[in-house]
């Protein structure tokens, strides 16, 4: 089919054709075969429709995912390989589009993929970043922030000619919309709806780096994805963005629904507005004052509205949960500050507690508390998260809303994170149990029957071993480093944050130097893979970025660590470089303090790629555990419980554990040991230990010796390979739980209740 396509768009075959020209033509194919395929196979009435509105949709390259959802893959690939052409070479090509940071974007485009997979009419609503997340670079040893430019002019974005004037205080700007195709598994076809300015001036940038003129807005609006804040004028550009975002996303969804009959009044009947964290929140008071300016009074716009929004919680750290000083809405929407206001003040009127008001004693603006009041659905993204904001975080709204209430756990799609990232996995898989996991996740538990089965366990080792390759080349390709496929890949991979605890990570990787220095050399050597972006203004993120980078030197460099023990940090970790990483994974690294990580994602990827959870009971890892029983998971540190407990007494003080403990004060003291210092930075490197010592607010070493200690039993235990193996296989068989079809199957019975 390829085939003819080419021979007509350039008169020549395959063969013949550029691999430039291949990518265009697969683009050009799968778009028109899109088309086509548009409504077909839905099981529902597109009545009403699902509006899943997010500053972040992380969805990776497309190609390939494409050519799997449209059942055409094998057929393409052999077609090219007939011709002497490689697929996969084809798609280094595509450039990712950077729309993303992290778990929050990752979820969204999984989401997508699983509405348009099991048919449900559901759209994504976002913004078309230029220059995206920044790209990491390493500059010795530091991470430089460049800009991300990803669009080029053959894409899957497509211009729609749709286009509305959005109004701030004092000016107005036009959008423009590119519509992205999310093509689903054998199923329907549904749209990313990505909004941008037509007055966009990327010249603003200067040179290869992310500053720019942050008051030029109608230039500006669109350059990055959370544009530095720690300026005022960096709050007010978020602000911008997201009323620019729920301003465009509202008068499209009005404007669909009255095409599919909606009178506004019964606007819940036709659409479901699901809002990612709190970025879109001013959706809320948009859709009001649209709806009244339709003529509908006010308290019945106001019910109508909270019956079409619903509420998705992402994180219980304070810092991350949205307040905005009124005195900045006032200048950016100064329309919705009256209506924000009458909000505000029916709450006060019906609830004194002054926890749960929208407006605070400063004047800020709680962007949570709106979406708690006014949406008719709260959720949280595992079961552990719900129960804490029922419980603690969000426990006054609990009692009032208790119905409203309710945990979606997240989830991931198979497509990419198995038939895609690990084929000769899912062609293994297809082979023991038959094709039917691919729509039916669930399935894979019946590779439980082969836990005995030595010839299978040996085929597992092997598809690990030759994963374990693919990484190798790809990192000496891409970095220049070199590591040992025979040794273990302990992989943590996500967003670097202080929660996530990286430098606990860090100090492991310093004990076991100073082990091997004593003489104790590990059986397996171990490889220790890092990969994390650090927001640009978060200074104590980009100082463990730098330890790690010091740690890599040291070890590599060091010629009696070198064979047993080495660190690699991945520069740019972003979805393509997740695809490598996952598969070739022997132990998930999931460290979290307990209470602080929501669900986590990446753990569940790695789960269904047959990697070993070592992980603290935080987020979904509570979820594998009780799945996947204790032999094949490997907790450690202190409960959710108790870890409330010590913010709630104020009770852990960091330079206890390090006066107390020797072992804790040699790993520690060593971040500014001579060796060390040779390589890195002493001022940061200085602060970043009185930090462990003085702050550590996210208790490192309340955890890091259990963690060494459960650490150490999971690379003894890996020496048993047949024993490891089996432990691979009771991950894999039930993973199925957290596919994305389930969690969205989920979303439509409780909350979204589209009819079929
Ligand atoms: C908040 C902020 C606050 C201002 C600075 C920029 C910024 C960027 C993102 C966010 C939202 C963070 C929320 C988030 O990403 N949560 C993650 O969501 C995942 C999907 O539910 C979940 O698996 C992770 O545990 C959770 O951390």
């Amino acid at each position: 089919m390829l085939k003819e396509f080419c021979e007509k768009k350039y008169q020549k075959g395959l063969d013949n054709c550029s691999h430039e020209e291949l990518y265009v033509a697969l683009l050009e194919m799968i778009k028109q075969q899109a088309k086509e395929s548009a409504v077909k196979d839905s099981a529902y009435n597109d009545k009403k429709k699902v509006y899943y509105i997010s500053a972040e949709f992380l969805i990776g390259k497309l190609l390939s995912n494409n050519l799997i959802n449209l059942g055409i893959y094998d057929q393409v690939r052999s077609e090219l390989e007939a011709a002497g052409k490689s697929l996969q070479e084809i798609e280094e090509l595509e450039p990712e589009p950077s729309l993303g940071n992290g778990g929050l974007g990752r979820l969204a485009a999984c989401f997508l993929d699983s509405m348009a997979s099991i048919g449900i009419p559901g759209d994504g609503i976002g913004l078309n970043y230029h220059f995206g997340l920044f790209r990491q670079v390493f500059e010795n040893h530091f991470q430089k922030e460049t800009k991300n430019p990803w669009m080029e002019e053959h894409s899957w974005l497509t211009r729609t000619g749709k286009s509305y004037e959005v109004q701030f205080g004092g000016f107005s700007v036009r959008s423009v919309l590119y519509d992205v195709d999310v093509i689903g598994y054998a199923n329907r076809t549904n749209k990313l709806h990505l909004f941008d300015i037509e007055s966009i001036n990327e010249d603003l940038v200067q040179g290869d780096g992310i500053t720019f003129d942050k008051t030029k807005i109608s230039e500006n609006l669109t350059l990055f994805l959370y544009p530095d804040d720690s300026d005022e004028a960096g709050n007010l550009l978020r602000i911008y963005q997201q009323y620019f975002m729920v301003a465009n996303g509202a008068a499209m969804i009005l404007e669909e629904c009255r095409a599919r009959g909606s009178n506004f009044h019964n606007l819940y009947e036709y659409a479901v507005v699901q809002i990612n964290d709190t970025h879109p929140s001013m959706i809320i008071p948009e859709l009001i004052r649209l709806l009244m300016a339709e003529g509908i009074a006010r308290e019945e716009a106001i019910a109508i509205v909270s019956r079409t929004c619903a509420y998705t919680n992402h994180t219980i750290l304070a810092e991350a949960l949205e307040k905005w000083p009124l005195h900045y809405l006032e200048k950016v929407v100064p329309q919705l500050v009256p209506i924000i206001r009458v909000l505000d003040e029916q709450v006060k009127q019906r609830y004194q507690d002054p926890r749960v008001a929208i407006i605070d004693g400063q004047n800020r603006v709680h962007m949570a508390h709106m979406d708690i009041h006014y949406g008719f659905s709260v959720n949280g993204v595992a079961y552990l998260h719900t129960e804490i904001l029922k419980n603690s975080e969000l426990r006054p709204f609990y009692e009032i809303y208790p119905e409203k209430f309710n945990n979606k756990t997240n989830g991931i799609t198979f497509r990419r994170w198995l038939l895609h990232c690990n084929r000769d996995l899912a062609v293994y898989v297809e082979q023991l149990i038959g094709p039917g996991f691919k729509k039916d996740a669930g399935q894979l538990k019946k590779l439980e029957k082969y836990l005995d089965d030595a010839k299978v366990l040996q085929c597992m080792l092997d598809i690990k071993n030759a994963d374990k390759l693919y990484l190798k080349e790809y990192l000496k390709k891409t970095q220049n480093v070199e590591i040992d496929e025979n040794s273990i890949f302990d992989i943590q991979i996500k967003r670097l944050h202080e929660y996530k605890r990286q430098q606990m990570n860090a100090l492991y990787v310093i004990y076991k130097y100073l082990e091997i220095k004593k003489g104790n050399k590990p059986t397996t050597p171990i490889t220790v893979i890092f990969g994390a972006k650090a927001a640009p203004a978060y200074t104590i993120a980009k100082d463990i970025i730098h330890l790690i980078l010091c740690l890599q030197e040291l070890t590599c460099k060091d010629p009696e660590a070198a064979p047993y023990l080495k660190v690699v940090m991945v520069e740019n970790y972003n979805v393509t470089k997740a695809e490598k990483l996952i598969p070739a994974c022997d132990i998930s690294e999931q460290i979290s303090l307990a209470s602080k990580e929501a669900s986590g994602t990446g753990n569940m990827k790695f789960m269904l790629n047959g990697a070993v959870t070592l992980g603290t009971m935080d987020g979904a890892n509570v979820e594998i555990a009780q799945l996947v029983g204790p032999e094949n998971i490997y907790t450690f540190g202190e409960s959710s419980e108790q870890v409330i407990a010590h913010y709630a007494q104020e009770d852990y003080v960091a330079v206890d554990y390090y006066i107390r403990d020797a072992d804790i004060r040699r790993y520690v003291d060593f971040i500014i040991s001579p060796e060390l210092l040779r390589i890195g930075n002493a001022s940061v490197l200085l602060r970043l230990h009185g930090e462990l010592i003085q702050k550590d607010w996210f208790m490192t070493l309340l955890d890091v010796k259990d963690y060494i200690r459960v650490k150490e039993r999971a690379l003894k235990d890996y020496e048993d390979r047949t024993a490891w193996a089996r432990k691979m296989l009771v991950n894999i068989a039930n993973a199925g739980f957290f596919s994305s079809d389930r969690t969205i199957a989920e979303y439509n019975r409780d909350i979204w209740h589209l009819d079929q």
